[in-house]
């Protein structure tokens, strides 16, 4: 293995919420998604249901937030889309930044345009497995396109 560096083929669920749609960040989101060179491999616009917005959160059931966030994610509508390549998972996860913006790096997503630790504009998968049941959760094989 070469410079000890691991070549990983993979793709991501990554989600635009309700609160970068509502307040007209789409564009902003994907320019830097284009200009940091990640393929879109699949998009849709849909708004959750409560009961959809519980199902995707699932690991998240019995913590405190849990009640507010599927309410906050099932408020209006939401853009998600699967990522591919090389090591997308953590490249994207880095473009996010941290849960909490007033924790999360200068430069990301989540920094400049988070407004609170819930409304932070962006969803992204955390490991190979979440991102599986996560992209099937909302995509079939036909609807991913590359
Ligand atoms: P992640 O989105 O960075 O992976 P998770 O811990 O998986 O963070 O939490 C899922 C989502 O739940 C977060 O993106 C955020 O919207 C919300 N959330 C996480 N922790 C808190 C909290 O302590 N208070 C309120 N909402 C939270
Ligand atoms: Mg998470």
């Amino acid at each position: 293995m070469k410079g000890g560096y691991r070549h990983v083929m993979e793709r991501t669920l990554a989600i635009i919420k309700p609160d970068g749609v509502s307040r007209g960040i789409i564009g902003e989101v994907i320019k830097r998604l284009e200009n940091n060179d990640f393929k879109i491999a699949a998009m849709k616009m849909l708004h959750l249901s409560k009961k959809q917005a519980e199902g995707f959160y699932a690991v998240h059931q019995g913590k405190p937030f849990f009640e507010s966030l599927t309410a906050f994610m099932s408020s209006g509508p939401a853009v998600v889309m699967v990522l591919e390549g090389e090591n997308v998972i953590t490249r994207y996860r880095e473009l996010m930044g941290a849960t909490n913006y007033k924790e999360a790096a200068e430069g990301t997503i989540r920094r400049e345009f988070a407004t609170d630790i819930e409304k932070n504009v962006v969803h992204g998968s955390d490991a190979p497995e979440t991102a599986a049941f996560e992209i099937a959760y909302y995509f079939n094989n036909l609807e991913i396109v590359i």
